[in-house]
């Protein structure tokens, strides 16, 4: 099973207007809730992809409640398993606007207050968790209360288990996650810009890899990726590019790393199916999902190309 940790899950609430404009009151089209955070994302698509999955982190209150109910609802997906620790406090939600154009503008609420009793039983519930796990996702922005060190103890207990460990978050977190070694990460230009202080991205992957990270996999939008591994290095070019709402697509990213992970292809396949699954993301209606159709078609246009590493 390929475990998903989001310690801070989020009913996600896209609104559909024409237009988006500052200051101005809009007529929402339509709106669309789904399971959301990150590694909620990275589960649905897994499940879609025939994996076996389930999600842990915290949910509680009225949409914790409705976050669960979405999970549990039978869809075409997959089954999502739901290992998520009950908690006082409301679940956050978080506000898409979709325009016309297909751009997305977001807005996250920083989530529920974990009390230090309940963060103990996360720690209990993963390490649990963790004897049944092929891989594990940690994925993510921490709610208040959670220590700014948790992803650092939590590819700690995974690398102690013996279980690979993908980590994709920002920020602090995020360095104090690298300082524990996991297996991989998954920045974007942005996070990667904000944890080395330099806009070249082949530079930042470097210095991220040194920090401790064994693969770097950054996210770069219409750039593609950039993949440093212990296996080697590589560039992928996009395919086509779509247009949609891109929210999501680096989720889509994570779960084809970690499919391709537990069903051991080599990294420029792994690469080439993240690429072409986070295209296809870009033409589904909200994060979690894909477009089936336009990543079959995507995949074989995608190019991944062997690069050397800057000096
Ligand atoms: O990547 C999209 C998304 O996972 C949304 O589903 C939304 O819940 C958000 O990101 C959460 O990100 P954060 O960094 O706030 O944990």
């Amino acid at each position: 099973m390929i475990l998903t940790v989001t310690l801070n899950a989020a009913l996600d609430i896209t609104y559909r207007v024409p237009r988006v404009e500052p200051h101005a009151s809009h007529r929402v089209r339509e709106v669309v809730e789904k399971p959301g955070g990150k590694g909620l994302n990275v589960s649905r698509v897994l499940a879609a992809l025939g994996h076996e999955t389930l999600v842990t982190g915290f949910a509680g209150g009225p949409s914790g409640e409705r976050l669960r109910a979405l999970l549990a609802e039978v869809t075409e997906e997959g089954p999502v398993g739901d290992a998520l620790v009950p908690v006082g406090g409301n679940t956050r939600r978080t506000v898409g606007v979709v325009d016309g154009g297909g751009g997305a503008t977001l807005f996250n609420e920083p989530g529920p207050l974990i009390a230090p009793a309940e963060w103990d039983r996360f720690l209990s519930t993963y390490d649990d968790l963790l004897r049944d796990a092929t891989a594990v996702a940690l994925c993510g922005s921490l709610p208040p209360g959670v220590p700014v060190g948790a992803y650092g103890t939590l590819v700690r207990a995974a690398r102690a288990a013996g279980v690979p460990v993908l980590l994709d978050t920002s920020g602090e977190p995020l360095l104090r996650g690298l300082a524990a070694r996991p297996d991989a990460v998954k920045p974007n230009a942005e996070e990667l810009a904000g944890i080395t202080g330099t806009t070249e991205p082949l530079r930042a992957a470097e210095l991220v890899r040194r920090r401790g990270a064994h693969a770097v996999v950054a996210s770069l939008g219409a750039d593609g990726l950039l993949a440093l591994t212990p296996d080697g290095s590589w560039r992928v070019e996009p395919p086509r590019r779509l247009s949609g709402n891109p929210t999501g697509a680096g989720d889509s990213v994570v779960a084809a790393l970690l499919a391709g992970l537990v069903e051991e292809l080599p990294w420029p396949e792994r690469l080439a199916r993240a690429a072409a699954l986070s295209a296809a993301t870009v033409r589904a209606p909200a994060a979690g999902e894909f477009d089936r159709a336009a990543y079959e078609e995507l995949l074989p246009e995608v190019r991944v190309a062997a690069r050397l590493v800057a000096a």
